[in-house]
């Protein structure tokens, strides 16, 4: 550390530079597709307020999520550690064991070193408990003993039970006398289900989510009792923003770290009423205007705080779109001309680019200028780069320091990155990209994604060819061979 002599006392320079410790808030969407915002050309479904903010900072347009699914990349995200690396690190069931260890490092631990006070709001799905959960007891670990010294999460995801908040610990609103139970084997006897009392649901499972069925919504997984804290999906969107709101607002005197994870537009999509119909593409389309109405409200409360000069605010989704995800709400039927994965090919699930390549931005009034980075960066960055930032000798293995990337002043991103979806893995370098040859269905009927899967090696020039459509493999032989070298060297054999 930089010592710098103040009158006869040593002080360290960071105490000195306001700039070293200001507040940073990730603000993370669920599902949310490269091309479904207006910053990235979207002119059909439109995000003024997440536009606002893009074109007032800095816009990446070669900005990834580890993965194409949540658990993974919320993994990467928070602990600078591809999830590949982590056999749990899969899509989980709301009872599943935290997955990040003890001993791990994480963004906010590292944070805290530093003095920050840290925050997560929102979805969780990384897991809870050791394995022997009890709902109706203080459930650790949590966020709260991998880093976080406030947590007000769900879970897992809104199509998973149990559908209750959990603050520090405890389920939000539980009454003892009707305690939580939660299987994901077994149905609670004498509870119904979306497949033997369909006339319950007020929205129509299409594959998967026909187990409990709460607030008329079928889920995955069985649950039953505590009908005191049960959320209301309509409201889920104001409840976790006032939770921002409201954490920064405490914790203005800073620095603060809030990880702001929204839960749109995954599945359930539950508009509030003020938002339904509000973009004629149906839920899907309405609960991404409720989301970018909610940025708009943080932003402003932030402001209203008198905190945006010295406020990082990262912005970015943990993985790529998709339209029917198990539910009926129209999302295909209403979509029309919008192009949720932008120019990519294949979406969330997906090894083809519009699994990963996702929304990224940076914004830090007065700091970062407006502009767009091309640069090649990956949320599995951050940990190493906010350190940087906050003058922190921590450094994760998969994490690169890119905060001068992030803050634009270089254009310097990653050479490489290696992509994951449902635990395949494809590799990047520079402008190509490599798939090796994966095992399993082209398609996912289900959703009517391409996943990427060929039993050929794949190579793809992304400089002229965004849509992943011409494969050079055979072609470019050379550079097909270079490429396996690289990720040979990453991911070993
Ligand atoms: C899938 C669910 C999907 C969604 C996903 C997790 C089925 C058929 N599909 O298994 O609806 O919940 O898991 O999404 O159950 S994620 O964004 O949290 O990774
Ligand atoms: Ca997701």
């Amino acid at each position: 550390m930089l010592i710098i002599a103040v009158g006869c006392k040593e002080l360290p320079k960071d105490q000195d530079n306001p700039d070293s410790k200001p507040n940073i808030v990730v603000i993370y969407l669920d599902d949310l597709g490269y091309g479904d915002v207006g910053f990235n050309g979207s002119k059909v479904l439109k995000t003024p307020n997440m536009d606002r903010l893009a074109n007032a900072g800095l816009r990446f347009t070669n900005g990834y999520a580890t993965s194409a699914t949540c658990t993974p990349s919320r993994y990467g995200l928070l602990t600078g550690k591809y999830p590949w690396r982590e056999k749990d690190a899969k899509i989980l069931p709301g009872t599943a064991p935290l997955i990040i260890g003890a001993d791990q490092m994480t963004i906010p631990k590292m944070l805290k070193t530093k003095g920050y006070h840290t925050g997560v709001v929102g979805k969780w799905h990384l897991g809870l408990g050791d394995g022997k959960l009890d709902w109706n007891s203080k459930i650790v670990p949590s966020p709260n003993e991998v880093g976080f010294d406030y947590s007000f999460i769900m879970a897992a995801t809104q199509d998973r039970v149990p559908t209750v908040y959990i603050k520090n610990g405890h389920v939000v609103g539980l009454d003892p006398k009707d305690p939580i139970y939660v299987d994901y084997d077994k149905n609670f006897p004498g509870e119904p289900t979306a497949l033997d009392h369909p006339e319950m649901l007020r929205l129509k499972w299409d594959h998967g989510h026909n187990n409990s069925i709460v607030n008329g919504i079928p889920r995955i997984g069985f649950m039953k009792g505590g009908k005191s804290a049960l959320w209301k999906d309509e409201q889920m969107a104001d409840t976790f923003l006032k939770e921002a709101e409201d954490y920064v607002t405490a914790q203005k005197d800073g620095p603060f770290f809030l990880y702001y994870a929204m839960q749109q537009p995954h599945v359930p999509r539950t508009p509030n009423p003020r938002f339904v119909g509000k973009t004629g593409l149906g839920a899907r389309g309405d609960v991404i205007a409720e989301a970018d109405w909610c940025v708009g409200e943080f932003v402003r409360i932030l402001d209203k705080q008198g905190l945006l000069d010295n406020t990082l605010i990262i912005f970015t989704s943990d993985n790529g779109p998709v339209l029917n995800d198990g539910y009926r709400d129209e999302a295909v039927e209403k979509n029309g001309d919008h192009t949720p994965w932008g120019p990519f090919r294949g979406g969330k699930y997906s090894l083809f680019d519009a699994g990963t390549h996702v929304p990224f931005f940076t914004y830090w009034k007065g700091k970062i200028q407006p502009g767009i980075s091309d640069a090649l960066v990956c949320q599995v960055d951050l940990l190493s780069s906010l350190a940087d930032l906050v003058q922190s000798d921590i450094r994760t293995q998969d994490s690169e320091d890119l905060m001068d990337v992030f803050l634009g002043e270089s254009q310097q991103g990653r050479s490489d990155l290696v992509l994951e979806a449902t635990s395949r893995t494809a590799y990047r370098k520079g402008d190509w990209v490599m798939i090796p040859p994966h095992k399993g269905p082209a398609v996912n009927k289900s959703v009517n994604i391409e996943l990427g899967n060929s039993e050929e090696y794949q190579l793809y020039n992304l400089k002229v060819d965004q849509g992943e459509l011409n494969n050079l493999a055979t072609s470019q032989k050379e550079k097909l061979q270079e490429m396996i070298a690289g990720y040979d060297q990453i991911v070993g054999k």
